[in-house]
């Protein structure tokens, strides 16, 4: 039932972030056709889907989604965090017609952005496979810190690029069965994994945050080449 309910509703997700012919990211237009802060985004194939369950899908998965959050909850008493709050939960499948393949890997990312703290929680419902760089939201972090020194006159461009240092990350593939719960910081670089052949790979996201998860997603092509180079 909940696979169905997911080919249903579920609409696609973000794939990569393309750039125009002179290597630069695009800006969506607004209604009157003016530039706004967002960026274009590219859905690839529109094979990776999500759809965020609501107070309307409180029968989908309940039983799964009730265990998952109480230890969640758990998590989140000893981390200390009486100020976090559980989101509602996206629950994300993998989709394929006869004639397409597996869906593709999606690039890397963060879920949450510079301003947002906590971490994210993935549960597989179906086996499914996800690729992370467990470490690399310290690298992120080091980052925004040089990136905002560099905004404020403290250091030059040169030695920001300099400072980031030239350690290279490799990806480690998480191979997650059902009830597993992978936990991460939200500024864990990560993503999606290509599809596995004609199997949906059911799972759930959880951000558990300060305030309300908004979409925070940080592609780290964002944060510049020589950043997003080191990681592979
Ligand atoms: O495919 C997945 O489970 C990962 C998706 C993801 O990381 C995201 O949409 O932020």
């Amino acid at each position: 039932m909940a696979v169905r309910f997911a080919q249903k509703h579920a609409v696609a997700i973000f794939q990569d972030i393309p750039r125009d012919e002179n290597g630069n990211f695009i800006p969506e237009l607004d209604d009157s056709g003016r530039e706004t802060d967002v960026l274009v985004s590219d859905y690839g194939t529109g094979q990776r889907r999500q759809i965020i369950l609501n107070s309307d899908h409180a029968v989908i998965l309940a039983n799964f989604r009730d265990v998952v959050e109480r230890e969640l909850d758990r998590v989140r008493m000893q981390m200390g965090g009486q100020t976090l709050r559980v989101n509602p939960p996206s629950l994300l499948i993998n989709t394929q017609t006869a004639r397409q393949q597996p869906v593709s890997r999606q690039c890397w990312h963060t879920d949450l952005s510079e301003g947002q703290t906590g971490y994210v929680a993935i549960a597989a419902v179906q086996k499914f496979s996800l690729l992370v760089f467990p470490g690399s939201h310290k690298e992120v972090q080091e980052c925004w810190r040089l990136q905002d020194l560099v905004k404020r006159g403290v250091i030059s461009e040169a030695s920001f690029k300099a400072c980031l240092g030239s350690h290279s990350f490799k990806a480690v593939r998480m191979n997650l069965e059902l009830g597993d719960i992978l936990f991460m910081s939200g500024h864990t670089i990560h993503a999606g994994d290509r599809g596995t052949d004609k199997h949906p790979g059911l799972r759930m996201h959880w951000y558990v945050t300060d305030d309300e998860k908004k979409n925070e997603t940080s592609q780290i092509v964002l944060y510049g080449d020589d950043f997003a180079k080191r990681f592979h």
